[in-house]
């Protein structure tokens, strides 16, 4: 067998750490069924559509569930039978779950927060989609019901992340701090098989990921920086390319393996941003500052921003090191015009 599984991965990257119970490894696996579950779904959408398409019930006489509200159900099932947490929280529940509360058994020492399915309403257009998940490990005593202080940590304090994207090929991206790996999904066996060993975003790139329809909202700053990346300037390559899918997890994804930065700043209609600091920005945030990328707010690195509410959402700018950190720069020289700015950034680096 030429290839390495999810699970032989993750046995070996447990045996480098000798107190380690398996709990996490466990949780890893759950994540790892639900993903397949859902790949199984997601890529017979189209098909359920004409076989079901009639009614509200598919051929097996099932209820036709929205694929968001059953990807929730499967990974929901996969982590309480996982058996290691105490608390889950998805974007498609107001409230999180104390799993000790609900089921009267002193839960696991994770805490899950996911996006179940990312980009949903892009199915129909067989556009990828993307599940987005976030583990951190509870700071108040086991035994105990969870304390606020559990509830108050940063993105810094996450002990494990990753996404699966439902694309051209089923992937699972992840990383426990000791690096990000990516997995392709081989269908013919049922395994996640390592095919990104030790990903890397590169520094710089080429591409540029916004949404141009909000170009009126943006802060001074943000227009003069999405300008420095269409101007024409063949020393480096600009005009750059845009690309933007509308599926975070598929615009993150390309940038993560193309170098690239994707832009989801304060709008008139989203005045804090679009996308949710829990399950969606602190997650892709650790994995790109593991691949060497980075993550800000515009005021801050996303993984320092301290959580108040659980579907709190934060401007995003992610992806290469040298393009966020000219993104920076830009926000900082609010004053410089963008080859001033550039050129001071570029000079220094
Ligand atoms: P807009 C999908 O609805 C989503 O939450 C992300 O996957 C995506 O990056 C973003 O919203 C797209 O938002 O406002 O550009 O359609």
């Amino acid at each position: 067998m030429a290839f390495q599984t999810l699970e032989q991965f993750i046995t070996v990257q447990q045996s480098r750490f000798p107190k380690a119970k398996g709990e996490l490894s466990r949780l890893l696996q759950a994540i790892s069924l639900a993903a397949k579950i859902v790949h199984r779904e997601v890529n017979k959408a189209g098909l359920a559509d004409i076989l079901g398409k009639y009614g509200p019930f598919n051929v097996q006489g099932e209820e036709q569930q929205k694929l968001d509200v059953f990807a929730d159900r499967e990974f929901m099932d996969a982590l309480k039978k996982g058996g290691d947490c105490c608390y889950l929280a998805s974007e498609e529940h107001e409230q999180g779950i104390d799993l000790m509360k609900s089921t009267g058994y002193a839960g696991g020492k994770y805490m899950v927060y996911f996006d179940p399915l990312d980009g949903s309403s892009n199915i129909d257009a067989n556009v990828p989609v993307g599940t987005i998940f976030s583990v951190y490990r509870r700071v108040s005593h086991e035994q105990s019901l969870l304390h606020e202080s559990d509830f108050l940590q940063t993105g810094r304090q996450q002990v494990a992340s990753g996404y699966v994207i439902y694309g051209s090929s089923t992937m699972l991206v992840y990383t426990t701090g000791q690096g990000v790996n990516g997995f392709t999904l081989d269908p013919s066996i049922g395994e996640f098989c390592l095919s990104h060993p030790n990903l890397f975003i590169p520094v710089w790139g080429t591409t540029y990921s916004v949404n141009e329809s909000n170009y009126q909202d943006f802060a001074p700053e943000i227009k003069r920086f999405l300008q420095y990346f269409k101007n024409n300037d063949e020393s480096d390559q600009r005009p750059f390319s845009s690309r933007y899918i509308g599926s975070l997890v598929a615009d993150f994804h390309r940038n993560l393996i193309q170098g690239g930065i994707f832009i989801y700043p304060a709008t008139r209609r989203y005045t804090e941003g679009k996308l949710r600091l829990m399950y969606e920005a602190n997650p892709l945030a650790f994995i790109v500052e593991q691949a060497g990328g980075l993550a800000v707010s515009g005021r801050e690195p996303i993984l320092d921003i301290l959580p108040q509410d659980l579907h709190q959402r934060t401007p995003l700018i992610i992806g290469s090191r040298d393009m966020v950190s000219l993104f920076e720069q830009f926000v900082a020289d609010q004053a410089l015009n963008p080859l001033d700015a550039a050129t001071s950034f570029l000079s220094e680096s």
